[in-house]
């Protein structure tokens, strides 16, 4: 993000837990501050120091621990790419419960830090679910080893779902233990352009009625994003003639066991869509090869890119109920405007996009620069506004450095009074990633 800039001098790349636990003690003794760090492909702030803290990066912890093909559990070091675990269990017929567009370069040990959420969370559900252990090196040094490979568990407190979404406060990751799901046979998707709005939720209802076990992604772009994403060359699903008139769109997949099945079940549901009396789509492209595929994906998981591409992003990653998406875009961008913003020398676009099937949107405002003019503009606003709804401040970023001022917002008082009784357990003397999630 270019957001967030500390001055730290030191960057350690232990190779082993044992090493990360020594230089957690060292520090823990000294009262040094320390930023575990993965890919740091963060939108929120929370692996970049804020001061002069000692950055622990796990990249050379790249070891896959284990993998059992009958079950599916792979245990690897935090330090593994997620792309890497990937093409390392596809041979095996697996797949990653998780992806998400910085697959490339986001690491394992980061995702589960930050309980990233991404593209597949609608089908195999969220990381508390599929990560079965941990391996973590708490603030003091002490190695608690929670890597157990078991599906079932009910032995206590389930110490291992703090850790996940802590963003490094509480301890650093070293190892995870990770259920990965058998792969589909055969995937597909398809891109539909939308008149309005409106019409998503009726279409959401209808794919989910007709695809039921086969669905696995539901995503929404509107126009403005669509038409940067495209902008900045991250893929072309449709031609001129097909955007015309659309308002936003959507990206449907399926991932089932039989390719002719899934593809007939697909092709009905789009003639149908098509042939409806008041048609809720105004056109829809299947993918016809892996090219088409993988080039309808590269738009929804291009539109990040392209933002950075055209200027300075203002991120917002909210959870609120569906019907709300489109208003909350509207009256960010009416606010923009009645502030006199809204121009290209100060804020370009204002734009929502994101995980429909979860509740989760993306709202993203492009400014020229990052002011403070636009940024008492947008806050506490947008907040206000999730909050109204009983909504989360950060549905899948995570508090990070940029939201620990916001959190009150989706925590009341006692569950932000214990979130800080339980830091202070774990970490008395504040060394972990200082200045994350909690103030
Ligand atoms: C996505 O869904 C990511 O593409 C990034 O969560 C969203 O950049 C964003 O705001
Ligand atoms: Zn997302």
């Amino acid at each position: 993000m270019g957001k967030y800039r500390g001055k730290s001098t030191t960057v350690l790349r232990p190779k082993t837990t044992q090493e990360v636990s020594e230089i957690v003690k060292w520090c823990n003794d000294r009262r040094i501050g320390i930023v575990p760090q993965g890919g740091n492909t963060g939108l929120v702030g929370g692996s970049v120091p804020l001061k002069d803290e000692v950055i622990l990066s796990l990249s050379n912890m790249t070891q896959v621990r284990s993998f059992d093909p009958i079950s599916g559990i792979l245990v690897a070091d935090a330090g593994c790419i997620l792309q890497s675990l990937t093409d390392y269990v596809a041979p095996h017929n697996h797949i990653m419960p998780l992806d998400l567009g910085a697959k490339g370069s986001c690491q394992i040990g980061g995702n589960v830090s930050t309980n990233a959420g991404g593209l597949r969370l609608l089908r195999y559900g969220s990381l508390h679910g599929s990560v079965l252990g941990l391996e973590v090196v708490l603030p003091d040094g002490t190695i608690l080893d929670q890597l157990t490979t078991l599906r079932k568990d009910n032995t206590g407190y389930d110490l291992k779902q703090l850790f996940i979404g802590a963003e490094g406060t509480l301890g650093i990751i070293t190892a995870v233990s990770i259920l990965t799901p058998p792969a589909p046979q055969a995937s597909n998707n398809v891109i539909l352009a939308l008149p309005r709005f409106e019409n998503v939720l009726p279409l959401y209802k209808t794919v989910k009625r007709q695809l039921s076990e086969i669905l696995s992604a539901f995503e929404f772009i509107d126009r403005t994003a669509y038409d940067l994403a495209v902008k900045h060359g991250q893929g072309r699903a449709l031609s001129e003639d097909e955007v015309e008139g659309a308002e936003c769109f959507v990206l449907v997949e399926t991932s089932g066991g039989k390719r002719e099945h899934d593809e007939e079940k697909l092709n009905t549901l789009l003639e149908s869509l098509l042939e409806a009396d008041e048609p809720l789509i105004n056109t829809g492209v299947m993918a016809q090869n892996p090219a088409q595929f993988s080039s309808i994906w590269a738009l929804r998981e291009g539109v990040t890119e392209a933002v950075s591409k055209e200027g300075k992003a203002y991120k917002y990653d909210i959870s609120i109920p569906l019907s709300t998406f489109k208003e909350c875009v509207d009256l960010t961008r009416e606010r923009l405007r009645s502030k006199g913003l809204l121009s290209e020398d100060k804020v370009k676009a204002v734009m929502g996009y994101g995980h429909v099937g979860d509740g989760n949107l993306h709202l993203n405002v492009v400014a020229n620069a990052y002011t403070e003019e636009i940024q008492d503009a947008l806050e506490p606003f947008i907040y206000e506004l999730v909050a109204s709804h009983r909504g989360s401040v950060s549905a899948e970023h995570g508090i990070g450095a940029m939201k620990t001022h916001a959190l009150h917002y989706s925590k009341n008082e006692v569950s932000v009074a214990w979130m800080k009784r339980i830091k202070a357990m774990f970490d008395p003397n504040g060394i972990m990633n200082p200045g994350k999630v909690l103030e």
